[in-house]
């Protein structure tokens, strides 16, 4: 059911960054572009955005430049990650990495065109919402994307790496790598539901805790997974050396901390009752996913 609605969501939104990419002026970056950001991975992002929009009857047609503009950081962000200079991976998504098919110059390239193509999405005269609604999404993904967020926590993820960490300074560093850009996906909804500050904070904080809930898995995977399922490398996290809760506290204890962190947030679903159906099942699929 939730796999059938990621490849019906993957769709939707492949199909808004063909017709973006199709009108806009042509140049030869638009090839890695695509590579790194079309027709590949869970789009799971988008998924949130969409159920959470859910709970607060906002349709598609309003959400999917928010969708396109994540995708388009979060496939930014792989391409980087995969980079002889950060992870240096070369397989992403069952696929050679952009910079093992296009080079580094062009996988740099194209990476920093998708991350000002996700503001030119937002800012885009054509998405047909406020413009001071405009302002505090692009003011918004700026902070989550920079230093203050995925670019900051990865500097700290590349930076505890061989060092022994606590685990708030673990928990910290999730946040910020992975938490942040769930963070902006449920504060766009808030904006764009009309919510008030208060609202935007508590759902802000609640997307901050699915991305640190997102990134457990992921550890979880780099242990449990199956390579070809994941369709990257695994077995990595202890080879580099990374900081992980599992590093810090095993397996079965890491599983735990993340099954209450997941219960923690179906609870705070609860008073949105049936209309956050589409997002507890989001959750579920989130911790319980093998790929
Ligand atoms: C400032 C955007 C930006 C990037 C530069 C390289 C870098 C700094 C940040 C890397 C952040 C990073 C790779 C976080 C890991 C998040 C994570 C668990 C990625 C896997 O996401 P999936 O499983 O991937 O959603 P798919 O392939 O499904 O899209």
């Amino acid at each position: 059911m939730i796999k059938n609605k990621l490849i019906q969501n993957s769709k939707i939104v492949d199909k808004f960054l063909i017709k973006y990419l199709s009108k806009q002026n042509q140049s030869s970056l638009i090839s890695p572009m695509k590579y790194g950001v079309i027709s590949g991975g869970k789009k799971i992002r988008s998924t949130v955005i969409l159920s959470a929009g859910k709970i607060f009857n906002l349709n598609s047609k309003k959400l999917i430049n928010i969708c396109a503009a994540v995708e388009c950081i979060h496939s930014y962000s792989l391409i980087h990650d995969d980079l002889p200079c950060m992870d240096d991976d070369t397989i992403r998504r069952g696929k050679p990495s952009t910079h093992i098919k296009f080079g580094e110059a062009s996988a740099v390239l194209a990476g920093n065109s998708l991350l000002t193509l996700a503001f030119e999405i937002i800012a885009d005269n054509n998405y047909p919402i406020k413009s001071k609604s405009k302002n505090e999404i692009i003011q918004t993904l700026a902070f989550c994307s920079g230093h203050t967020g995925i670019a900051g926590g990865q500097e700290l993820d590349l930076k505890f790496e061989n060092k022994k960490k606590s685990l708030k300074q673990i928990v910290d560093m999730q946040k910020k790598k992975t938490g942040k850009l769930f963070n902006f996906c449920l504060y766009a909804v808030g904006v764009l539901a009309n919510k008030n500050d208060k609202e935007k904070k508590l759902l802000s904080l609640l997307g901050e805790d699915i991305g640190l809930l997102f990134q457990f898995a992921d550890d979880f995977l780099d242990i449990k997974g199956s390579k070809k399922l994941v369709g990257k490398p695994i077995k990595k996290d202890n080879k580099k050396g990374k900081s992980t809760l599992i590093s810090l506290m095993g397996y079965k204890k890491a599983h735990k901390y993340a099954e209450n962190l997941k219960k923690k947030i179906l609870l705070k679903l609860k008073k949105h009752g049936k209309k956050a159906k589409d997002l507890s099942d989001t959750i579920e699929f989130i911790l319980g996913r093998n790929f």
